[in-house]
């Protein structure tokens, strides 16, 4: 009972309902399905309280299910080859069957049931399968997070608002996983719609839909799975995590989204990491903005030069990009791509390219030459189409 993540073969809710019925004795009540995302632009600006624009994959997590009622979750992974971890939703300890790390992975289930469960839900059996590919920076916890929560959601008849329900997951993950994430992954997971970027206020939490579909306007957007360890639970996000907050509360303001005078704020502030680092906030917000009104003004192809800004910004102020991203992003331009960068937590994970769809395959193999001089573990591909967002499969 195992099945790799992000092999080709996409998910299929009939095999998983069966794969349930064979690992629990009983049928499945439902499947449910929650993607991955690619956040077009707008990086490490949610917990600034600023704007981000990310898309749905149509790659993700499903999540087959059943209501149990004793108080307990029970979860398997088709990744994990589908040994059993219980625990408690009411807290206390979590027992795996399989190897130790299978808590891991399972914090992310477990927590969500834990904070849902003040909301009235309860326990459930749980099967789980994936076809993101893990440490690629797509958001595969937060796909599990969503993808559980709707399950949970739908199996004891509670109703809670899309936008509420991100933030609890985010809250999962910020309390039981311990990574103290913004609210991006969550909502974009629950928000997004097929051919349209979300345009997220992260303050507000309102968000529009916003048109993108990168096929009808003869380009590919391309993420590049740069194959280099991507985690987030390490201290380097927590770190410009707190740096941001430090220089807000430096500067006087609630959240780097209100710093309205750059330069003022940069002049008044002597920290040479902490102006780098409210640099960086403040433009992407911008470029965020400027994105949108691309798209909307029917202009993806300018959004190149905004992606291209926008690595610079991560790569130098926000110093969060590495090695494969930069000689990604470099490859991709010399073979004439609009523009590429790298994409979420940094230090790992995936880059996003945009080219014209006939000059594709030129940038995949400079991408790809460019890896193989430096003797890199090849690259992985996936060409991103906006998908629609979590939603009941079965
Ligand atoms: C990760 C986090 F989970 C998001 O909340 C966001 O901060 C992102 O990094 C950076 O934009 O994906």
């Amino acid at each position: 009972m195992t099945r790799p993540a992000g092999s080709a073969t996409g998910l299929d809710s009939g095999a998983l309902a069966s794969a349930f019925a064979e690992a629990f004795q009983r049928a499945p009540e439902g499947v449910w399905h929650a993607p991955g995302r690619i956040n077009l632009i707008g990086e490490h600006t949610d917990y600034n309280d600023g704007l981000v624009l990310p898309f749905a994959l149509p790659q993700g997590v499903s999540v087959a299910g059943s209501r149990r009622d004793d108080g307990v979750i029970e979860v398997r992974s088709l990744q994990t080859g589908g040994t059993l971890v219980t625990a408690p939703v009411a807290g206390g300890p979590v027992a795996a069957e399989g190897r130790p790390s299978d808590r891991a992975w399972a914090a992310y289930p477990v927590g969500v049931a834990r904070v849902l469960r003040e909301h009235g839900t309860g326990g459930a059996s749980l099967l789980i399968d994936s076809d993101l590919p893990q440490g690629a920076g797509l958001s595969s916890s937060a796909a599990l997070e969503c993808a559980t929560a709707l399950a949970l959601c739908d199996l004891h008849g509670v109703e809670i608002e899309r936008p509420a329900l991100a933030r609890l997951a985010q809250r999962a993950e910020n309390e039981q996983a311990g990574m103290p994430c913004g609210p991006m992954d969550q909502s974009a997971s629950l928000l997004c719609t097929a051919g349209h970027a979300l345009l997220l206020d992260c303050r507000s939490g309102l968000s529009t839909q916003v048109p993108f579909a990168p096929a009808e306007a003869g380009l590919t957007l391309l993420a590049v799975d740069t194959r280099a360890g991507h985690t987030l639970t390490g201290g380097e996000y927590g770190r410009r995590r707190a740096e941001c907050e430090r220089a807000a509360s430096l500067l006087g303001v609630a959240a780097l989204r209100d710093v309205k005078d750059l330069a003022g704020a940069l002049g008044s502030l002597r920290d040479p990491v902490l102006r780098r680092r409210v640099q960086h906030v403040v433009t992407e917000n911008h470029r965020v903005e400027a994105a949108a009104g691309l798209l909307r003004a029917g202009a993806p192809a300018e959004l190149g030069a905004m992606l291209n800004a926008s690595h610079l910004s991560l790569r130098d102020q926000f110093e969060i990009s590495w090695p494969e991203a930069d000689a990604a992003v470099d490859a991709a331009l010399r073979a004439g791509a609009r523009g590429g960068r790298m994409i979420g937590g940094g230090f790992g994970g995936s880059v996003i390219v945009l080219t014209a769809t006939d000059r594709a395959p030129r940038v995949r193999d400079a991408i790809t030459t460019a890896y193989a001089a430096r003797g890199w573990t090849p690259p992985n591909f996936l060409e991103a189409r906006p998908s629609p967002g979590a939603h009941r499969t079965r």
